[in-house]
């Protein structure tokens, strides 16, 4: 089936105040995918004009029927549109997968994400409210949680629809209006769920959706006056910006970066239950997850099972083209791939080559294709072991005791998730408190599921948190009314 058969609209068009127009420039910005790096498609390149028209068709919105609807009405909209998203999945999968290069399978857990984050936020929308709160005697005193008003969302190519689900379907249920800017290498999902949006019923101007490069677009959104609020996901660099930006406006402004997130392998791990999710916690999306448990840190009684078992899987592993779901796909572009190819020579040139997986054979020239790769040995402070690398490279590091690990695990400037593995019940408590991070697993790992999870980081894997009823928090604001009645 073609792209445009499966996306049903035309993706050189912006959506503003409900209807699907030219950018105002009338550029436009190739799709690759990134299996084969042929163009499959165009989306418009919107500009700074864009966004002013879709933040002033946010801030109508806001003040027209959106703004009077009763909570619940919100929720009904909120569950159609999960309810066409989930009539569509198989569409959106094959989209994203054709977009992004991501293995249809995954691709599919995605779309379906997509749907329980608008059914969540469905069902929280007229389940939030203030407090009542004991003052002074002749005084009644309660809060409203109201919404910021014009939410700003950048979102990043990595995981569009689940970040998108959970941004926006938590400003909406707040009572939001948004104007969306999605990534250039991804926007084709965004373009389609704004399609499914109004199809619900939701009513014009409340979600716009602008394509378009971050330099124009999301610039423009991110310092723009005549917004309430910011949400962020993507690299720590654009993430200090968009605050800088922020800043000038004094909004408020919710950011989730990236990671180097930790696995703790105990000697006393259930071997057989840990290894295949350290190795799949890492690699799946090629790596290209914030989440990405990255570092596997593990004690000296186990390390070298642990590293001759993972070795095995890596040997195993085969990169193919995405909607074949091979073990992983390729990476987004060929910009990320160089990145990416760059981490691993150099750890080729400085540290010990534990395994790496094959690249399928009959691969296509122009993919984006890179060798899942497993280093061991690695010196804590070796910048394999420190930064993010946002693709399939994972890291072996040994540790002595738990002093040791936990020193290890807190010792980047990221702190999103973290993974325990032990039978020690003592030392999981101790550890979860300890932990300079976001969220801790013990005994599992898999922070992307569960979207009744709160998810978020410390240090510069950002602040403020997403999903769950905690990101409702987020998207509103507390007033406080003081009532004298003698
Ligand atoms: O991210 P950017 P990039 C990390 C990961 C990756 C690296 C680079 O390590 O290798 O970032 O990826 C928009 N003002 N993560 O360059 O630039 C952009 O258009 C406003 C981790 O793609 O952060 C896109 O929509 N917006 C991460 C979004 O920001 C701007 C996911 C993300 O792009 C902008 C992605 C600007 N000046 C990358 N410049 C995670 N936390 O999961 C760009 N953008």
């Amino acid at each position: 089936m073609s792209l445009d058969d499966l996306t049903q609209i035309d993706s050189t068009r912006i959506f503003v105040n409900g209807a699907w127009v030219r950018p105002s420039g009338g550029g436009t910005i190739p799709v690759t995918d990134p299996s084969d790096g042929l163009v499959i498609g165009q989306i418009g390149r919107g500009t700074p004009a864009d966004v002013d028209a879709a933040v002033a068709a946010a801030r109508d919105a806001r003040d027209g029927e959106w703004g009077r609807m009763t909570a619940t009405a919100r929720g009904r909209i909120l569950m159609r549109m999960s309810a066409l998203v989930l009539s569509r999945a198989e569409d959106l999968a094959m989209i994203e997968t054709r977009d992004v290069g991501k293995p249809l399978n995954q691709s599919r857990v995605d779309s379906t994400a997509l749907a329980r984050y608008l059914e969540f936020y469905a069902g929280a929308a007229d389940k939030l409210h203030g407090t009542t709160i004991p003052y002074q005697d002749g005084f009644t005193v309660y809060t409203l949680r109201e919404p910021h008003g014009v939410c700003g969302i950048i979102i990043p190519w990595n995981y569009p629809m689940q970040i998108l689900g959970r941004a926006v379907g938590a400003a909406l249920a707040a009572g939001n209006t948004v104007v969306l800017k999605p990534a250039e290498d991804a926007s084709l999902s965004a373009l389609v769920f704004a399609d499914l949006a109004a199809q619900a019923g939701l009513p014009a101007g409340v979600l716009n959706v602008v394509t378009g490069l971050g330099a124009d677009v999301g610039a423009a959104l991110a310092g723009h006056p005549g917004i309430h609020h910011l949400s962020f996901t993507g690299s720590v660099a654009t993430g200090t910006r968009i605050q800088e930006a922020a800043a000038r406006n004094v909004v408020p402004v919710t950011l989730e970066l990236g990671g180097k997130s930790p696995h703790l392998v105990f000697d006393d791990a259930d071997l057989e239950a840990a290894l295949p999710v350290l190795v799949a916690t890492c690699l799946q999306n090629a790596g290209q997850t914030c989440s990405a448990a990255s570092r596997v840190l593990v004690q000296r009684g186990v390390y070298d099972e642990v590293r001759r078992r993972m070795a095995g899987i890596y040997q195993g592993l085969v990169a193919g083209p995405a909607v074949a779901s091979h073990d992983l796909g390729p990476v987004v572009s060929a910009r990320q791939r160089q990145l990416v190819q760059d981490f691993i020579d150099l750890g080729k040139r400085e540290l010990t080559l534990a395994a790496e997986g094959r690249i399928h054979p009959e691969v296509a020239s122009g993919g984006h294709f890179v060798r899942p790769t497993l280093f061991a040995e690695v010196p804590p402070d070796h910048s394999l072991a420190q930064q993010e690398i946002f693709g399939p490279v994972q890291v072996l590091i040994p540790f002595e005791d738990e002093a040791h690990a936990l020193a290890l695990a807190n010792g980047t400037d990221f702190g999103l998730v973290a993974g325990i593995w032990t039978r020690d019940g003592a030392r999981q408590l101790r550890l979860a408190r300890k932990l300079e991070c976001g969220q801790v697993f013990i005994n599992n790992y898999g922070a992307g599921g569960g979207v009744e999870l709160p998810f978020g980081g410390v240090g510069r894997s950002g602040h403020g948190r997403e999903k769950g009823f905690e990101a409702l928090n987020g998207f509103t604001r507390i007033k406080t009314v003081t009532v004298h009645h003698g």
